[in-house]
């Protein structure tokens, strides 16, 4: 294949901007396409090539032997994994398999995957949007019917208020920060951001509340009760589009806003302000992040902003809506082709019983009613009823709460399948570990984070003896259905656009789209009949839920898991512009590893002082999960007695204090971005 510039999409965030090959530079660069319009991209777009380029690649298939991974044919490997699935579900029957799909690649992929999951009779499938959005999903789903951004990237800038909450869009989102919201603050949109610490998203916000991590109930409900108190509530939408307003009402008519302030952690004349701001505004949009999600709240995080939204008709219009900022370059359409162990394709429940049928008449086979187990409940049940585990495009030894535990389980599996472009944490743990495409080697559709259906163009070959993803998935799929006892034989096409096509036709959400129309360009879902680009702003005159109203849904605080102690600091985690996730990719960027190559812990200087630590000195954080180590920047960008850390790296390996022992009961993410522990001066 030549090295002739073909527009493709960045393989790392949800923005989509498209990269191409740029043989002058031998690197990518960015190119004007349906997001990024004048071809702007971050430092990661730029150092997007490197990944392809690393000489780190994985480039044969990797089997176990005598406890060491050594290179196999892929025969050989092909073989141990259906052996494994076999055995698997030969002692536990067909939930004794997992899959773990990957938001970092294409739809055809990830629908593929799924599909052979429900060949096998199992939906034991999911993606870490379980570890991500999966509490806003929920949450937007139950309540207006579809979980995705209700707005477009295009319209957000008519908003008079952006409400930003427990989101960075300057570092995790920054196209959009760029090109979308930063331009319309200038032409003076008013920003309130909350958020324990002050980030570069902060410089541009009018109001900043620095919530205390795990306290976000009590400041949208303050903030609630101050449209109430201040005549702000848009009567005529919650009389003509809301239910249960009275019940709601009478919660707020609880709140007492300057206690809930001070539980929140935020000046209450500040609080006012924010929510007078919003609720004043003719247009207010709202964006939502992982510091509402990833909490054992995270679902009630997202209802109680949506109660807010709909108290003052902000649904529904140009420039308003709930707007979660998505994850990867996929995390949307994982969800959208079904790898999630409760829906199929488009969402449809697994329990509906037309809706399995309606599948069927495509597969020629049903999928299995009962819901799947979801990615952190699947790694428990390792070596205790699930003994095979396929893991696509994910770095679990790194991503998942309480490390010690996750690894521990990913051990305990019988066959544990790695399929990535890199050994990772978690390939070193597998009995069989598959090359795979990178970006730039694969074609495809993804989907970004405000519903755009973008193409991935194929530039190059996988190095070595690797493969393209869809026909690494295709060729599983063939060998272990053949494989494992009563499963539906599967002969997947190996084109992207023939497993499209299928897709299409399973999916209500994506049918009628056409591969070959979305060309260079994108398609947005919902496509309705005789669409040209699909639909923008959603819940315009009924929700997607198909309902002209939607309820409100009064929500209490209920406080973090861990207990904090006077000694104990609270530790949250995140982000920063120069890494991505778990640092599979980023961290064998040279480029990338000069901008930020070392993690450091945020520490405010009074919680510094009081421990007689200084800028720069190397500390201990630990709690009774695990330890870590790692030098410290004393910084007043954040909230006294908090403390922040990124995931990043695999040291210091921050989810080794991390939280797995009580999940959010809706949608059951992990606590991330909560964790008591005590930091020392490293001896
Ligand atoms: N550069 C870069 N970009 C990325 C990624 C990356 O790794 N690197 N990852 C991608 C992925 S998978 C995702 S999901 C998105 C995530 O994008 P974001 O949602 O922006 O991600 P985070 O940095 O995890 O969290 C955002 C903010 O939440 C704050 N926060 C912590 N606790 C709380 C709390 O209790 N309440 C509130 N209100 N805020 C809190 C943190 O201080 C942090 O600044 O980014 C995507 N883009
Ligand atoms: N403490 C803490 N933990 C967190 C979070 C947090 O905020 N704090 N955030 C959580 C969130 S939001 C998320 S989304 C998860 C992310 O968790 P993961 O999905 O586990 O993390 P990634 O690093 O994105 O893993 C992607 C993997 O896919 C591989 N890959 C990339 N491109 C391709 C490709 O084209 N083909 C193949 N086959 N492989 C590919 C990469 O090498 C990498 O190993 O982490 C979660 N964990
Ligand atoms: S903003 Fe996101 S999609 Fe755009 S270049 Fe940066 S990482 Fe890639
Ligand atoms: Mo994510």
């Amino acid at each position: 294949m030549s090295d002739a510039p073909r527009p493709s999409v960045c393989p790392y965030c949800g923005v989509g901007c498209s990269l191409q090959y740029d043989p002058d530079r031998d690197g990518a660069t960015g190119w004007p396409g349906p997001v990024n319009t004048r071809g702007e991209i971050c430092p990661k777009g730029a150092a997007a090539w490197e990944v392809i380029d690393s000489d780190e690649r994985l480039t044969r298939p990797l089997v176990r032997e005598n406890g060491r991974l050594v290179t196999a044919s892929w025969d050989a490997a092909l073989d141990r994994i259906a052996g494994g699935a076999a055995r698997a579900v030969e002692a536990g029957g067909p939930d004794a398999l997992a899959f773990f799909a990957s938001s970092n690649c294409t739809n055809e992929e990830n629908y593929l995957l799924q599909k052979l999951a429900r060949a096998l009779d199992t939906n034991n499938v999911d993606n870490c949007a379980r570890l991500c959005h999966s509490s806003t999903v929920a949450a937007m789903r139950d309540r207006f019917g579809a979980g995705a951004m209700t707005n477009t990237l295009a319209d957000i800038g008519e908003a008079d208020v952006f409400l930003v909450t427990g989101a960075n869009p300057a570092e995790q989102h920054p196209v959009i920060f760029r090109s979308y919201l930063l331009p319309a603050i200038k032409r003076g949109t008013t920003m309130v951001h909350v958020d324990p610490r002050k980030t570069d998203t902060t410089r541009a916000a009018d109001v900043h509340l620095p919530v205390r991590p795990g306290y976000d109930i009590p400041l949208l409900s303050a903030m609630a009760a101050v449209v109430v108190e201040e005549g702000l509530v848009d009567e005529t939408f919650v009389a003509e589009r809301t239910a249960g307003v009275d019940a709601y009402r009478r919660h707020l008519d609880e709140v007492d806003v300057d206690a809930n302030a001070e539980l929140a952690g935020v000046d209450p004349a500040d609080l006012r302000a924010a929510a007078r701001a919003y609720g004043e505004a003719e247009r207010a949009a709202a964006f939502t992040g992982m510091g509402m999600s990833q909490h054992h709240c995270g679902t009630d995080n997202v209802h109680a902003l949506l109660n807010l939204a709909l108290l003052t008709g902000n649904v529904g219009r140009e420039g308003t809506g709930i707007n979660p900022l998505r994850g990867q370059n996929n995390v949307q359409g994982a969800g959208d082709v079904g790898a999630l162990p409760d829906v199929l394709p488009g969402y449809q429940p697994v329990t509906d019983d037309a809706a399995r049928e309606r599948v069927a008449g495509v597969w020629g086979f049903e999928p299995p009613a009962k819901p799947g187990l979801t990615e952190v409940e699947m790694t428990h049940r390792a070596g205790d009823g699930i003994e095979f585990c396929y893991v696509f495009g994910e770095n679990p030894a790194v991503t998942e709460p309480n490390s010690t535990r996750a690894r521990r389980a990913l051990r305990e599996f019988d066959c544990l399948v790695v399929h990535d472009i890199f050994r990772t944490e978690t390939a070193e743990l597998a009995d069989v570990v598959l090359p795979g495409s990178a970006w730039a080697e694969k074609s495809g559709t993804v989907t970004n984070t405000d519903r755009q259906l973008l193409r991935m163009h194929e530039t190059r070959a996988p190095p070595g003896d690797a493969r393209r993803d869809l026909a690494v998935v295709g060729e599983v799929a063939r060998r272990v259905t053949a494989a494992v006892n009563g499963a539906t034989p599967l002969d997947p096409p190996e084109d992207p656009r023939a497993a499209f096509e299928e897709l299409t036709r399973v999916s209500p959400i994506y049918a009628g789209i056409e591969y070959d129309a979305i060309g260079t360009g994108s398609v947005r879902w919902p496509f309705p009949e005789g669409a040209d680009q699909g639909t923008g702003v959603l819940h315009r005159d009924t929700f997607e839920s198909g309902d002209r109203r939607a309820r409100f849904d009064p929500v209490d605080h209920v406080d973090p898991v861990d207990p904090v102690a006077d000694d104990h600091l609270v530790l949250t985690t995140g982000r920063v512009i120069q890494q991505f996730n778990s640092g599979a990719c980023t961290r064998r960027s040279g480029t990338l590893m000069r901008m930020r190559g070392e993690d450091a812990l945020q520490m405010h200087p009074g919680d510094a002082d009081r421990r007689g630590i200084a800028d720069g000195d190397r500390v201990v954080v630990e709690n009774d999960r695990g330890r870590v180590e790692a030098p410290v920047e004393v910084t007043p960008a954040i909230r006294e007695g908090t403390v922040f850390l990124t995931f990043h790296y695999a040291d210091p390996l921050v989810n080794a204090l991390t939280g797995d022992e009580m999940l959010d009961p809706v949608a059951k993410i992990p606590e991330f971005k909560h964790s008591a522990v005590r930091v020392t001066v490293e001896t």
